[in-house]
């Protein structure tokens, strides 16, 4: 029985958030004030664009939109020296287990994902060659929880929306998921990601036999 399986990046596959907000905190100090790893935590899963419209609303910074894209560009760029650095050494545990496990059933996989650098970054961690479908923040119009980049990434796969798995870290990810008709599993802290199918702290939490009865 074929599922279609689609795995968000940041907070599933590798934690680059540390890195988002390590770029963010530089461009919220060069401009006069703190941002903390608490209000990182609203950027998970938003896309660029909004996450700095939101870091302007918290130093209470009017922008022109010549400043605004200058400064989209410089985080982006800060960011990307993180990434360069990265290796396979930054895959959470049990990720690789988990993609090899699909690949020997000849379960389609995609990556759906809210990021700009999704490429870049499976490529420096060794995981592109597992994904038959990348969908991210160059595909989509419309951020989760709207379910445009998982339905974008079953098209791809072939697969109908009941039959796609999403893993996914983020509350908005999740809904995303669910308005997708998917079946969603949290991955992260099942208080939060309450309204997921399923919850696991992380993969390794994940039952071996989970997997092969989903596609059973
Ligand atoms: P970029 P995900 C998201 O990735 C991150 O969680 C979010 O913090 C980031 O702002 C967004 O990607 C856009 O990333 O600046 O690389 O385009 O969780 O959807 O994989
Ligand atoms: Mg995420």
């Amino acid at each position: 029985n074929k599922k279609g399986f689609i795995f968000d990046l940041d907070g599933v596959i590798v934690d680059t958030a540390k890195y988002h907000y390590l770029a963010w905190k530089k461009l919220a100090n060069q401009l006069g004030f703190d941002f903390t790893e608490e209000q990182n935590e609203m950027f998970k899963g938003v896309s660029r664009k909004r996450c700095l419209e939101i870091l302007l609303e918290i130093g209470d910074i009017k922008a022109t939109q010549e400043q605004f894209d200058t400064w989209m560009v410089e985080k982006n760029v800060d960011y990307l020296q993180y990434i360069d650095k990265m290796d396979a050494s930054e895959i959470l545990p049990d990720v690789k287990k988990v993609l090899e496990f699909l690949v020997a059933n000849k379960q389609p996989i995609a990556l759906g994902s809210a990021s700009k650098n999704a490429q870049p970054i499976l490529e420096k961690v060794g995981l592109l060659p597992y994904f038959d479908s990348i969908v991210d923040g160059n595909n989509v119009t419309k951020a989760k929880p709207d379910p445009e980049v998982f339905l974008i990434a079953a098209k791809q796969l072939g697969v109908t929306p009941e039959n796609c798995v999403v893993f996914e870290d983020a509350v908005a990810g999740i809904e995303a998921a669910n308005n997708a008709n998917m079946i969603s599993i949290g991955i992260g802290d099942e208080n939060v990601l309450n309204k997921a199918d399923y919850n696991f702290k992380d993969f390794t939490e994940m039952p071996s036999d989970f997997l092969s009865n989903l596609i059973k």
